[in-house]
């Protein structure tokens, strides 16, 4: 069986993640990982927060503490509510740590070593009142285009003009509002994509299963030519370039979109860190990233939204194959478009939409999971309602798969003093019950097996279903008066199917998975797998005389005044934001 090393984009280390950002890289990671465990395999899924760059140093300037604090506690922020959230990362670990600084610096001295870096001199704005160059993006001024007063130095947002810092009018540092700035040259070191491009063309060639998506941008990019980039800052927070390595770039810092990638390797190597020791930790560490050193049977899917994909398709995959060395690369890269507030962008700034820390308080994680993974912007964009979300809580959680469960529960409870029972005999009711069941689990795993998270979730809802449309047929609450053969088969059967929904849900809703498969006696199906065999399994892991304990309802409602409340304070009033 493949090893399957899983990573989501790695969330900045700036405040917290609204739903839009969990639903396009960490939430999908985990449904996949679970999918994986579940089925028996090994997985190691891997996380960490991004935490170098420009905004993290702002970030902390504007909460008055050093960078490093800033960091420390942002990232026990993120790491505390991805628990909260249910995701299940084998390690969530931090670019700062040095086994980031570590590999970062390998990795760029093996890329000089190959000759796939040079040094060249880039004029850049330095701010005298800031004391600090600053990127282009923090430089303000007049858009030489339209007029504009608040065009930033990378692009002014209100034609959409693409621009130098140094063609802004009348500019300032957006940090400060000082004018008191000016252009310095200084020398950095590029990597040079340009030679590498065919070496990364070649190996997007082989990429033939990736999502029409992920590929459209890859090939956008290498069609427009890929340009050398300078993968060093002059900023003070981040991974210091190694003077020994580059004399003429000493006292600066790498671009944290060449040491975030980087963090990847560096989170398995933190992993691995944890409780091994030296020559262990290396092995542990290599068997999941060195093709020549046991990695070669990992199968390595990453997960990010759209924007992130060149990053991962075409930069990422430079840093590696430079290196000259059997670095795993991606095998599966799944992207998604944006998740929209009523349309409009999420927005930290304007505190528009809702945050994985609002969302918490306001339901469980499993309702969120659930809403999120089935309206994924998966082929296009989609957009959060808290209409959507009552309706995914109210007719899918509750309606369908909590009320088969308790509806179950409920009658071999006041019949069978909650025992199964062993009466009655098989037919052809349960026949097609099983079959249906069958299917719907075939389509299901089918769709988890291609990352089609909302084929998965519409495969899951229609598994939920087929339990209720069963009970429906049967109908044991009156059969019970006058055939109790009939209705104890019935009921040893929903319980079967209510088995296979704790198993096949738990991807999605792990923790009213986990609470349905505690009311099973511990041995019943304790070795059930999620996979094609798991409905003939789990039929016949239930056994007459097995003890349900009732699990209580799975979710509850959410009434319509409270989403309308909801909707009131976040802003949900149906009018496209920014
Ligand atoms: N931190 C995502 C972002 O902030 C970025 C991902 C890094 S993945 C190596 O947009
Ligand atoms: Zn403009």
């Amino acid at each position: 069986m493949p090893r399957h090393l899983i990573t989501s984009a790695l969330p900045y280390i700036n405040g917290v993640k609204h739903l839009g950002n969990l639903v396009g890289s960490m939430l999908p990671a985990d449904v996949y990982a679970r999918y994986l465990r579940a089925g028996g395999h090994e997985v190691l899924a891997i996380c960490a927060t991004d935490e170098h760059g420009t905004p993290a140093e702002l970030g902390a300037l504007a909460e008055g503490v050093d960078v490093a604090e800033y960091c420390a506690r942002h990232h026990e922020t993120q790491r505390e509510l991805g628990e909260r959230f249910g995701l299940s990362w084998d390690w969530f670990g931090r670019t700062s740590r040095p086994q980031n600084h570590e590999l970062t610096t390998h990795f760029a001295k093996r890329l000089r070593d190959e000759g796939y870096t040079d040094i060249r001199t880039t004029a850049q704005v330095y701010s005298l009142a800031d004391g600090r160059f600053l990127p282009d993006r923090y430089v303000e001024g007049t858009c030489p285009n339209c007029g504009y007063e608040r065009a930033r130095g990378d692009q002014c947002e209100n034609c959409g003009k693409q621009l130098e810092p140094t063609e802004l009018i009348d500019p300032r540092s957006s940090v400060s509002g000082s004018t008191d700035i000016e252009v310095r040259d200084s020398s950095h070191v590029f990597l040079r994509q340009s030679a590498l491009a065919d070496r990364i063309r070649a190996w997007v060639d082989t990429k033939s299963d990736w999502p029409q998506l992920t590929r459209s941008i890859a090939y956008k990019w290498l069609d427009e030519g890929l340009e050398d980039r300078g993968i060093t800052r002059d900023l003070s927070w981040g991974v210091p370039v190694d003077p020994h390595d580059f004399p003429e770039a000493e006292g600066k810092v790498f671009y944290v979109w060449f040491d975030a990638p980087i963090g990847y390797l560096a989170a398995t190597r933190e992993w691995a860190d944890a409780g091994r020791g030296g020559d262990d930790a290396q092995a542990a560490f290599d068997s999941w990233w060195r093709t020549d050193r046991g990695a070669g049977d990992v199968t390595y899917t990453q997960f990010m939204g759209k924007d992130n994909v060149p990053f991962h398709t075409l930069s990422f995959p430079a840093t590696i194959l430079g290196s000259g060395e059997d670095w795993k690369l991606v095998d599966r890269l799944k992207s998604f478009n944006w998740l929209t507030y009523y349309g409009g962008k999420f927005s930290t700034s304007q505190g528009r939409g809702v945050f994985m820390s609002d969302a918490l308080d306001l339901a469980p994680a499993d309702c969120w999971r659930w809403y999120l993974m089935a309206n994924a912007p998966e082929s296009d964009d989609s957009s959060f309602t808290w209409e959507l979300f009552g309706e995914a809580v109210n007719k899918d959680l509750v309606g369908t798969f909590g009320n088969f469960v308790n509806r179950t529960a409920t009658q071999l409870d006041r019949h069978f003093d909650g025992i199964v029972p062993g009466e009655g005999e098989d037919g052809e009711p349960e026949a097609d019950l099983w079959s249906r069941v069958e299917l719907r689990l075939g389509e299901y795993v089918e769709a988890m097996d291609a990352l089609q998270f909302r084929r998965a979730a519409t495969a899951l809802r229609a598994l939920w279903a087929e339990g209720n449309g069963y009970l429906e047929v049967r109908e044991p609450w009156k059969t019970v008066k006058v055939d109790r053969d009939r209705t104890a088969c019935t009921l040893r059967n929903a319980m079967a199917v209510a088995l296979v929904d704790a198993v096949a849900s738990a991807p999605f809703v792990p923790e009213a998975s986990q609470r349905l498969r505690a009311a099973f006696p511990a041995d019943a199906g304790a070795e059930l797998q999620l996979d094609p065999t798991l409905a003939s399994a789990a039929r016949a892991a239930v056994d007459a005389g097995d003890a349900f304990e009732t699990p209580g309802l799975l979710f509850a409602k959410l009434a319509p005044e409270q989403l309308a409340e909801w909707a009131d304070r976040f802003g949900g009033d149906g009018e496209p934001g920014e």
